[in-house]
């Protein structure tokens, strides 16, 4: 029998057992100011390169990785260079690069360049275009990134495990004509991956019921905010690789537009305004808009199962349920019990933790908990980011009506 996160949660002696209550974790601090004009990884980095001869000489390393999803939850994931996702790959349009490919798995692994051109015996598809790497080897990929823009590299050996246990990267071509402004430029892998409670091996079989949703290897609180100035470009560049979802991603606070897919830029003519953009499993979409008024702008998948940690499907619904007197009995013979769900979800804010597992959601915020997980993050726009910008401090909240309000307006 799986156990789910509201199974354990509905025998709430296991919990009264573990005597761990939840610890809120604050967002992240922002990013450091300064980088302009080049891409930024949110809780990621950008792979160290050396010129040999003209050529960019570039080194993966496929290998096992244990990996933080936000903590409390820590993973045995496979990627590349320590991380998952893999370091990100920048270069200029035609650069000529040799990047050499490592394996330290236990099991042969290659590297595709997916939607690089590149020639034939370069794709890296094992058996077709090249024989397999076997553990502890190392081959080469020699080729020129002919032109500008957002690719993603992945094995081509064993996908259903390889990737979904971590093993993808983002590849950003940057124009010859370089950039006409400042512009705030952001990558984002989004992933999704089968976390039993209490495990640490995400399950490859998974086709769905995924519970741990990521952007850069990274579940909500700990996905690092986006910044920008008033006015200022912003780009987001969304890969997804994930198993089998595609998602909607979803800013506040702005329209957008496409500008761009792995395939190449969209025709001016062809781009509509935007405030939410489906990205499916195996492609990017580059969106582009002008940051517009100060604030703290939530970004997230739209499906709210991944804007949420680690829970099971498989618990009862108890939503509207009455459930007075269940507790009292229940709890003679399992002392601390506590049944969940009658009024929602938000209860669990607060509710202790299995072993290695982190809230379904909830983190603490400026006005209160924040009630989402997995892939969300906040874009933190101001007037000016010379400062950390920390939580914005809006000079007009929404708050109770007072008595005045209902009796003015006819609220009864
Ligand atoms: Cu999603």
């Amino acid at each position: 029998m799986s156990i789910s996160r509201r199974n354990l949660l509905t025998a709430g002696a296991a919990l009264a057992a573990a005597g761990k209550l939840v610890k809120h974790v604050d967002a992240a601090p922002s990013p450091p100011i300064g980088a302009r004009g080049r891409v930024r990884v949110p809780n990621g980095s950008i792979l160290e390169s050396k010129l040999r001869g003209g050529v960019k000489i570039f080194h993966l390393r496929a290998q096992a990785i244990d990996h933080e999803i936000a903590p409390g939850l820590t993973i045995k994931a496979w990627g590349y260079n320590g991380a998952t996702p893999g370091p990100l790959l920048e270069v200029d349009e035609g650069d000529r690069v040799r990047i050499y490919v490592t394996n330290e798995l236990p099991e042969p692994t290659s590297i595709h360049w997916h939607g690089v051109f590149v020639p034939s015996g370069m794709d890296g598809v094992a058996g077709l275009s090249q024989p397999a790497i076997d553990p502890g080897r190392t081959f080469k990929y020699e080729f020129v990134f002919d032109r500008a823009g957002t690719f993603m590299y992945h094995p081509h050996v064993d996908e259903m495990t390889q990737i979904a246990l971590g093993m993808m990267g983002m590849i950003v071509v940057h124009p010859k004509s370089g950039e006409a402004r400042r512009v705030r430029d952001y990558a984002l892998f989004t992933h999704e991956m089968t976390v039993p409670i209490g495990a640490r091996r995400p399950d490859p079989l998974a086709m769905n019921d995924f519970n741990v949703l990521t952007f850069n290897g990274k579940s909500f609180p700990a996905t690092e905010p986006l910044v920008a100035e008033t006015g200022d470009l912003v780009r987001i560049r969304f890969a997804n690789l994930g198993p089998m979802d595609h998602h909607p991603m979803h800013l506040h606070g702005h329209a957008f537009e496409v500008v761009a897919t792995d395939g190449g830029s969209v025709p001016h003519s062809a781009r509509i305004p935007e405030t939410t953009v489906l990205v499916p499993t195996g492609t990017v979409r580059v969106i582009e808009f002008t940051a517009r008024a100060p604030g703290d702008w939530a970004l997230h998948c739209h499906m709210t199962h991944h804007a949420m940690n680690q829970m099971g499907h498989a618990a009862a619904n108890l939503v509207g349920a009455e459930i007075s007197g269940i507790d009292d009995k229940l709890a003679r013979v399992v002392p601390g019990y506590m049944t969940m769900g009658a009024s929602g979800m938000s209860e669990m804010d607060g509710m202790a933790q299995p072993v290695n597992s982190i809230a379904m959601m909830g983190a603490k915020g400026p006005h209160g908990t924040i009630d989402m997980g997995g892939m969300f993050t906040i874009l933190k726009i101001r007037e000016s980011l010379a400062n950390d910008p920390g939580w914005y401090a809006a000079p007009n909240v929404a708050s109770e009506a007072s008595a005045d309000d209902l009796h003015r307006d006819g609220i009864e």
